[in-house]
């Protein structure tokens, strides 16, 4: 075994030398815990990367992808001349991992702290998977991670610490690879803590170990697989750069240096050699080495075969639980009986969000929902209201997570859930606190993860609250990610910010219809007078779309999104008595709009109409909607931060009137 580590120790070293960047240090100070992981412990089937019962392994610390890929090797999910190409362009050992099922990368890692809180999302997932279903093989099912100083030192750790500790994710086994050295110092300049004390705090068991001792790490995961009702945090001491020397022969362990670039040169060569590998060979698999592995491959195909027939089993017996089971992990979705929803008349559409909610709630049993101590003012508590009860330690067949006053913590959580497979999941907080869940949101498009974010208390309307609860920037930055194409050349997220009430409806749909890309919707706290009779909602299916009572033949173009449509919509009526005539365009996803083919972009914008738009966020919102427009058109928008006030007062005071609307439009109209 020890051998074996010491292959990985060889193969992660060379990978960063021939690279000529990288991380060996952690990576080789880790090998021993991933080698009795993969070789005696984690439940896979070698045949089927994404059989739904399997044991997940989640990275947090990206950086020790050689680690990974080392690893991964050994089961052959990866050839040696991959890892030589670790890090170059079109190779599948990028810098940081990325996940793929099929080469056994349960998620994308670099960003530290998120990883490990995905597993605890996954755990989640699990459990519930298991109380919706009785399927044996999600109890039967272990998460691991793997988490280091950084992803210990990032605030997300606490969160996520505190949610698994309060749920009892017995099912969760994290290693925490202690070896007192980070990126540019050793761990004790910046911290005093005592983290074992800290988690058993927040109600895990904790195991310390000596993290480079085949034994006691064996020792570890088999009492981590008794505990009940905790998860468990095993603390491994680990050495930096186990094994390495420098070019004069003496110790190299235990170095900032060895963090973050190749060894170099002779210590490389003498690392090498320390390790029993050839320096001018260094991508083998120790024939040894190479036994052990094939023999645990044969081992798993009977574990496997074992629990597929307990998996066929309960199949036989419950076949309609069966096929849904099939539908969830494949992403389909029930019939859901959208036109059973009765918005009420000018609502605000975080109610409008809660109406969907309560139906989803009864229509998709895999749906979990999510608020960070919000429920009540984001109206996710709709889903409650539709009957989901409580996740808790008691009851992992509720639909809904309280994951308290953590909104990045909530975030990932959620996505975890959904790359463990079989999830829906969504969560929301206050669109201003979509600050707090950029790096998540951000992971979610990378990894094309179909979370939905739902945020509500959308723009300066919040008035009372004031600035600091006011969002204004926000919705430029989360339509960034509109612009942005994922690897997969789709938009990288679809973000839509509904008029009224139906159109909330059709946003939902979209956003539980949209399994390619994380979804958001943006909702609003007030109530919003509903766009006149007759409107076409199907229009939203194209992002932008002509409320109804739009003039055929018009002067002017308005556009905006969310309640603002509203406030356009009034300013027409008063244009309309100058006799004017106007076009009015809801348009709830730029980003979805520029999907259409261009014939669709024209008749709605023809070339040099004159077009005024109105957002409360900042008027790049809807620039784009001004390109190929006549030159007099411009944005009303919000350019500062917001005030405190009653919102009707914020209305008047910033211009976010009827009045005004048409007094930009005369401008407009009076330019030549
Ligand atoms: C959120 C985040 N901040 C900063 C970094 C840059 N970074 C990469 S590794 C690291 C610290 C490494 O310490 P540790 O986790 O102990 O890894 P080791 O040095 O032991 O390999 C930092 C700051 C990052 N990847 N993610
Ligand atoms: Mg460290």
């Amino acid at each position: 075994m020890n051998r074996a580590a010491d292959n990985i120790r060889i193969l992660a070293a060379a990978m960063v030398e021939k690279a000529k960047s990288g991380h060996p240090g952690g990576a080789m100070g880790g090998a021993d815990f991933i080698n009795v992981l993969y070789s005696e412990y984690l439940q896979f089937d070698p045949k089927n990367p994404t059989w739904e019962g399997r044991d997940r392994f989640f990275l947090d610390p990206g950086h020790m992808s050689p680690m990974l890929y080392a690893e991964l090797t050994l089961i052959g999910k990866f050839t040696l001349e991959e890892l030589q190409q670790l890090r170059q362009w079109g190779s599948p050992t990028p810098g940081h991992p990325e996940v793929c099922y099929e080469r056994g990368i349960e998620n994308s890692s670099g960003p530290l702290g998120q990883g490990h809180t995905y597993a605890i999302g996954a755990a989640i997932a699990a459990k519930f998977l298991y109380a919706k279903t009785g399927n044996p093989t999600f109890k039967k099912e272990t998460i691991y991670t793997y988490i280091s100083d950084g992803g210990i030192q990032e605030e997300i750790s606490l969160g996520a610490a505190r949610i698994a500790g309060n749920l009892g994710l017995d099912n969760l086994i994290m290693f925490y690879d202690a070896n007192d050295i980070q990126l540019s110092t050793e761990t004790n300049v910046v911290t005093c803590e005592d983290t074992a004390m800290r988690y058993r705090a927040l109600g895990w068991e904790v195991i310390n170990i000596d993290g480079n001792d085949v034994e006691q790490i064996r020792q570890a995961i088999d009492k981590a697989k008794t505990i009940e009702g905790k998860p468990t945090l095993i603390i491994g001491r680990c050495i930096m750069g186990k094994g390495a020397l420098q070019a004069d022969g003496s110790s190299y362990e235990h170095s900032c240096k060895t963090h973050g670039a190749p060894l170099g040169g002779d210590a490389y060569r003498n690392t090498i050699t320390n390790l029993g590998g050839n320096p001018d060979d260094p991508f083998v698999i120790f024939p040894d080495v190479q036994a052990i592995y094939d023999a645990r491959l044969k081992e798993l195909e009977n574990i496997t075969k074992t629990r597929h027939e307990e998996e066929q089993a309960w199949a036989t017996q419950n076949p309609e639980k069966a096929a849904q089971l099939k539908d969830w992990f494949a992403g389909k979705l029930p019939n859901i009986d959208w036109d059973s929803i009765q918005q009420k008349p000018n609502d605000a559409t975080r109610n409008a969000s809660s109406a969907c909610l309560s139906l989803l709630a009864k229509q998709v049993p895999n749906m979990i929902v999510s608020s960070a101590d919000l429920c009540n003012s984001d109206k996710t508590d709709g889903f409650i209201k539709g009957g989901a009860t409580v996740i808790s330690r008691d009851n992992f067949g509720g639909g809904f997570l309280q994951a308290g006053v953590a909104e990045l913590t909530m975030a990932c959580c959620c996505i975890g859930m959904m790359l463990h497979g079989g999830v829906i999941a969504a969560c929301g907080t206050f669109f201003v606190f979509s600050d707090y869940m950029k790096p998540a949101i951000r992971m979610a498009a990378l990894m094309e993860v179909p979370i939905k974010f739902v945020w509500s208390h959308d723009a300066f309307r919040v008035g009372e609250d004031g600035p600091t609860h006011e969002p204004v920037e926000q919705e430029a930055q989360i339509r960034l990610m509109e612009k942005m194409k994922n690897h997969s050349g789709k938009n990288s997220m679809l973000v839509m910010r509904p008029a009224d009430g139906k159109a909330t409806t059709w946003c939902w749909r979209l956003a539980m219809e949209n399994t390619d890309t994380p979804s958001a919707l943006i909702l609003s706290r007030q109530t919003i007078e509903d766009l006149p009779e007759g409107t076409n909602y199907k229009g939203i299916t194209k992002g932008a779309y002509i409320a109804a009572e739009s003039d055929n033949q018009f002067d002017i173009i308005f556009v905006g999104n969310g309640s603002e449509v509203s406030t356009l919509i009034a300013g027409a009526k008063l244009l309309r008595k100058d006799g004017y005539k106007v076009r009015v365009v809801s348009a709830p996803s730029e980003g979805l709009f520029r999907e259409q083919p261009i014939a669709y972009q024209r008749e709605l914008f023809p070339i040099g109409s004159k077009v005024f738009g109105l957002t409360a966020g900042l008027p790049v919102n809807l620039q784009g909607f001004l390109v190929g427009a006549h030159p007099s058109s411009t944005i009303w928008g919000l350019g500062s931060f917001g005030f405190s006030a009653p919102y009707k007062v914020l209305d008047q005071k910033l211009g976010f009137t009827p009045e005004n609307v048409y007094e930009q439009a005369i401008n407009i109209l009076n330019e030549q």
